[in-house]
């Protein structure tokens, strides 16, 4: 295998010559999953004018000891409902997970047509989802659901065939060892967290996040990462992000990563060659926030434009779930998934396994992508088009079609430009609804 035959030195240098593993760019699509002790509150000022990350609601904790302007909305709120003397610790015991089915969830995932999961193994408040050594009891087989999370959707996420992965945070907010001494709590506590999880669980993505506070000196990350591509059970397939140091996003690490559509407040990643995806969630929070209402989360309409801009782009989406404390997929957010298979399951040829294609830059189009694999080229519309489609740049055309659609396709050449005739569809043969995709071989 290319990517254990070589060994890696603890430097950046040698660290960022280890190609993303090549299944992560064929996969595109995933789910992020946000779900710990802040899914009890679940709670954030989702219609404030607070700015992207004041709305997550995960950072409950943090967000009622900060005297930001939207830390007093979130302290306002947690004094009122719960009073001042109800301590973030005390919501654990109402994080029950009575009716988390990890096997239902995998089939939720598997229909909505996504490749991979990512599920919070620990977020910035600490707790771990599965029972950590380094964790002093603040984890989900201790208190809360008395119950591996990690390990119970790991299992089913592998069963249903679908690449799993673990978020970990770096900082936590509260833990006095973090604070008073960063190298132990480095080598005695994240280390040991980390090769905890890749050992246990053998995953194929290891997200890492909350790196800000320091250079990824101090996080001892080239020296983690030479054993993950040296020595780990998974060197040969993992793949992890750029997120290792208050230096490292959008330069070092493995793929680079957006947060809806920012790199740490600033607007995206531009024209990279590295691999890349967004994530966000369906609404403004990537944690549960039960005030949410329709108005906050996206369509199914929107959410398959938005796979298609980032696939056409070179990307991949990491699209957000909050789960309830009890264990539930918010119906509405399954039935956005639902729908998002549905597309997919008719027109995926034109998503995965694709890449970017250079010729699209000649063909600004409203409404209009594009995406490449082997010799086809495809067309994605997410408007039905009422004109004919102008592909400039195409040399050969030997066959068209509408994915689909079993009808003809009418199309013309001149020069190098195709012209494809939309077929007028009938409710009958409407193959697709919020996108059509035209794959010219
Ligand atoms: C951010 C975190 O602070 C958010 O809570 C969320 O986990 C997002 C994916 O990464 O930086």
């Amino acid at each position: 295998n290319y990517l254990s035959a070589q060994k890696y030195d603890a430097t950046w240098e040698s660290i960022d010559s280890r190609p993303v593993p090549g299944w992560f760019e064929d996969v595109k699509f995933g789910i992020f999953i946000h779900w710990g002790v802040y899914s009890v509150p679940a709670w954030a000022p989702a219609d404030a004018d607070i700015g992207i990350y004041a709305k997550y609601s995960e950072w409950y904790w943090s967000k009622i000891n900060s005297d930001t302007d939207a830390g007093k909305l979130f302290r306002e709120y947690h004094n009122n409902m719960y009073g001042e003397n109800f301590k973030y610790q005390d919501f654990a015991a109402g994080f029950k997970a009575q009716h988390f089915n990890p096997n239902h969830w995998a089939d939720v995932f598997k229909k909505a047509g996504a490749k991979y999961v990512v599920l919070t193994s620990k977020h910035h408040e600490g707790f771990t989802l599965w029972p950590s050594d380094q964790s002093w009891n603040w984890n989900s087989v201790d208190i809360g659901p008395h119950r591996d999370l990690c390990g119970d959707l790991t299992d089913a996420v592998k069963r249903a065939g679908l690449h799993m992965g673990f978020y970990y945070s770096l900082y936590e907010w509260y833990n006095p060892l973090y604070h008073n001494n960063l190298e132990k709590y480095v080598d005695d506590h994240m280390i040991p967290q980390m090769k905890d999880l890749v050992t246990r669980y053998e995953p194929d993505i290891l997200w890492t996040d909350g790196e800000w506070d320091h250079p990824s000196e101090k996080w001892k990350s080239t020296e983690f990462l030479s054993w993950l591509y040296n020595e780990s059970p998974v060197k040969d397939r993992i793949a992890v992000n750029d997120r290792w140091g208050k230096e490292t996003r959008g330069v070092h690490g493995g793929y680079y990563t957006t947060e809806y559509d920012q790199v740490h407040g600033n607007v995206g990643i531009g024209d990279v060659q590295q691999p890349w995806e967004e994530c966000r969630g369906i609404g403004t929070s990537f944690g549960y926030n039960q005030i949410e209402d329709l108005d906050n989360y996206m369509t199914s309409d929107q959410l398959v434009d938005l796979l298609i801009e980032k696939v056409a782009a070179g990307g991949n989406l990491l699209l957000d779930i909050g789960p309830t404390s009890d264990g539930r997929i918010p119906v509405i957010q399954q039935q956005r998934l639902l729908d998002m298979g549905t597309w997919l399951t008719i027109n995926g040829d034109a998503i995965y396994g694709t890449r970017k294609w250079e010729g699209a830059t000649n063909n600004n189009s409203p409404n209009v992508y594009f995406t490449k694999k082997g010799n086809n080229l495809y067309v994605i519309c997410t408007e039905f088009p009422e004109k004919p489609v102008l592909v400039k740049g195409i040399k050969k055309a030997e066959k068209i079609s509408l994915l689909g659609f079993d009808g003809k396709i009418r199309a013309k050449k001149s020069g190098n430009t195709l012209s494809i005739t939309p077929p007028s569809l009938s409710p009958l043969t409407n193959p697709s609804q919020y996108a059509w995709v035209f794959r010219i071989e």
